[in-house]
């Protein structure tokens, strides 16, 4: 039998389990990346297990998130992460340098490679045929100890592509397209992988665009062959050496295909509050915009910022508008800068940010009150953007031009003609800001920095057979990790101060979560179908930990997500009979029954403490996951292990 692309690169890097579809297997990581707001506490991580040096091929920390600096808070995280990295072997990419996702694929992806990032977008990689996967950063700690990631051997997806985009459709627009097709959950326990035809009409950074946006579908990763195009790319980066091509067999098994007509596709736009609530741009003709932001991992690259600046020259963005523009890396900045297409952008009156994630994460530009914000960024959930009332709808950068110039979303083929785009040959290649390791010989002299804002890693306890719980709090359908675990300028430079954090969970859902956790002491969350959908934050995990939440039960789980919990040593269950969720009510007292037996049977059961009626819970946990939420979690079963 034939095999995927991805099946391909897990046969090279299995290590445990066989790559049968629904089974746990482990993989060897050849690579890994943190950025600053989850690469704090995956430091203290690793620091905790008491490695000297990575033991990856390659492992870089970024600094992109954070980088508002409002208080001494991050910049003495980022002296944090660049004095472990310098130690322990860890490329160190100073705040400035760009997005984490983007940096990675110009300067370090390589075909055929895994890597794991706390980053959800990880899977961004796909663009260049890596195997890339978002994970939490407990596992991106053990990963760079050269410890396997374990993940359930997914389902492979197909989507067929023909035909070729018209002018003013976009990869963003494929993105969208799929979204539409298969919504926020369609992708869950699959990989999907690109082929067709029409792949070859799509240069890196637009596949990388598709491969980004693909975690919105819930997807454990998306990929890319690696073909002429890929090795064209590379050479532009002065890196063909990294070059392998890589392709799925003819007879390769697909448990879904899927086609598009690249031919046919219209410009589309996401509406609030959820990546899938696609429709035609030309649907939402006339209304009004208040803001429009280019940049984020998913369209921040040098052909977008260029296409950007052509479309901007000689017009000025309408008044009712106010536009920010955020290059993904500084290579594309300066390659902006040289070519004049910088001047092109700043003239029309759009406000140039930094190389960073910015407003994707709230770290300023929020919009004002009720605001219609239309952005090309990946996420638009509710109060992501810092304004709760806001309207933010998600488009290609060339959608964005339309709305910046006539002030209303517009149909971006109404901007006339098309100019065409030269890419340069070869891209600027600096790699000044990224700082390399100590040798092994040095790191044994440095010391690593840390600031007030470091709290220690909330403790855990072995799990008892036992638990007495209330139900804390009950939510609905597609709960984000923005819902559980806010981010933001005001609450981001506290990731490394569980503590503090915890005053925010929930918040944007209820305002008296926090409160209400901590004095139960021993709670549990209901929620419904993919609870945890979004990034790879494990702070949704260590905060309920630290409010003492025991076990998550919902309807199902978004993937990265039930890993943090089963990582937190928090347990995540499922409904056996889905009916029950509505019985199951907030303030009830229950008790968790012999968890010991039941993790270990796949069912657990909760019984109402007043009804004393039972309900029947699933859990289907490997040996492993069994030990690790015995011990209270991957940190303390690492430390038993040892
Ligand atoms: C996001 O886009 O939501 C983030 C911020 O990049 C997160 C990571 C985080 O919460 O720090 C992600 O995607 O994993
Ligand atoms: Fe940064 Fe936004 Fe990308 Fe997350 S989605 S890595 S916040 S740019």
């Amino acid at each position: 039998m034939g095999l995927t692309i991805a099946e391909k690169i897990i046969k090279n890097h299995l290590v445990e389990g066989e790559m049968i579809r629904g089974k746990e297997i482990a993989l060897k990581i050849d690579q890994t990346l943190t950025q600053d707001a989850t690469g704090t506490m995956a430091y203290l991580e690793f620091e905790a297990m008491g490695l000297k040096r990575v033991k990856t091929e390659r492992s870089v920390a970024y600094i992109d998130h954070n980088t508002l600096q409002c208080g001494f808070e991050n910049a003495d995280d980022h002296r944090y992460i660049q004095s472990v990295a310098k130690k322990h072997g860890i490329y160190f990419s100073r705040p400035g340098n760009g997005i984490c996702h983007q940096v990675h694929l110009e300067r370090f992806g390589i075909p055929g490679k895994t890597l794991i990032g706390s980053d959800s977008h990880t899977p961004t990689g796909g663009g260049i045929g890596m195997l890339a996967f978002g994970a939490g950063g407990l596992d991106v700690a053990v990963a760079m100890g050269g410890g396997a990631y374990h993940i359930t051997m997914p389902k492979m997806y197909k989507v067929n592509l023909t035909g070729k985009l018209s002018p003013f459709v976009t990869a963003k627009d494929v993105s969208l397209e799929i979204l539409r097709i298969l919504s926020v959950k369609g992708g869950v326990g699959a990989i999907i992988e690109w082929g067709g035809e029409g792949v070859k009409t799509l240069s890196v950074p637009e596949r990388a665009t598709i491969t980004n946006m693909g975690t919105e579908l819930g997807a454990t990763t998306s990929i890319f062959p690696s073909d002429e195009i890929t090795l064209e790319f590379l050479k532009a980066q002065g890196r063909e050496k990294d070059y392998l091509a890589l392709s799925s067999d003819e007879d390769a098994v697909y448990d879904r295909v899927i086609d598009i007509n690249l031919s046919t596709l219209e410009p589309l736009i996401a509406c609030p509050h959820s990546p899938d609530n696609v429709v035609k741009v030309s649907s939402l003709k006339g209304v009004k915009v208040n803001q429009v932001c280019v940049g984020s991992c998913t369209n921040s690259s040098l052909q977008d910022l260029l296409k950007v600046a052509s479309l901007l020259k000689g017009k000025t963005i309408n008044e009712s508008v106010s536009m920010s523009v955020s290059p993904g890396s500084k290579q594309v900045l300066s390659m902006l800068s040289k070519s004049g297409a910088l001047n092109d952008i700043i003239s029309s009156g759009a406000r140039i940010l930094e190389c960073a994630c910015g407003p994707c994460i709230g770290m300023g530009f929020s919009p004002n009150s009720n605001g219609v914000s239309l952005r090309t960024f990946n996420r638009n959930f509710l109060g992501r953007s810092g304004t709760k009332d806001a309207g933010v709808y998600l488009v290609s950068p060339e959608t964005a031009v339309a709305a910046a110039i006539f002030g209303e979303i517009t149909d971006p083929r109404n901007l006339g003609e098309m100019p065409s785009i030269v890419m340069p040959n070869n891209f600027d290649i600096d790699d000044s800001a990224i700082i390399t390791p100590a040798t092994e010989e040095d790191a044994e002299k440095l010391e690593v920095m840390r600031g007030p804002n470091i709290k220690p890693f909330p403790t855990t306890s072995p799990l008892e057979n036992e638990l007495n719980v209330t139900v804390a709090l009950k939510v609905g359908d597609n709960i984000t990790t923005d819902h559980i675990m806010p981010a933001g300028a005001k609450i981001l430079p506290y990731r490394s101060n569980i503590p503090y954090l915890s005053k925010f969970c929930f918040e944007v859902v209820d305002e008296e979560f926090s409160k209400r956790a901590l004095e139960l002491k021993s709670s549990i969350i209901v929620g419904g179908e993919n609870y945890g959908q979004g990034s790879s934050r494990e702070h949704a995990a260590l905060v309920p930990l630290y409010l003492g939440v025991k076990a998550v039960i919902a309807k199902s789980f978004a993937r990265i997500h039930i890993a943090n919990l089963v990582n937190a040593g928090i347990i995540p269950l499922t409904f056996e009979n889905q009916n029950d969720y509505e019985e199951i009510l907030q303030g009830e007292n229950f008790t968790l029954v012999n968890v010991f037996e039941g993790i270990k049977k796949g069912c657990v059961i909760l019984k109402n403490n007043s009804t004393n009626k039972e309900y029947k819970l699933n859990g289907n946990f490997t040996e492993r996951q069994i030990s690790m939420l015995k011990a209270g979690g991957l940190l303390a079963y690492t430390k038993n292990e040892k």
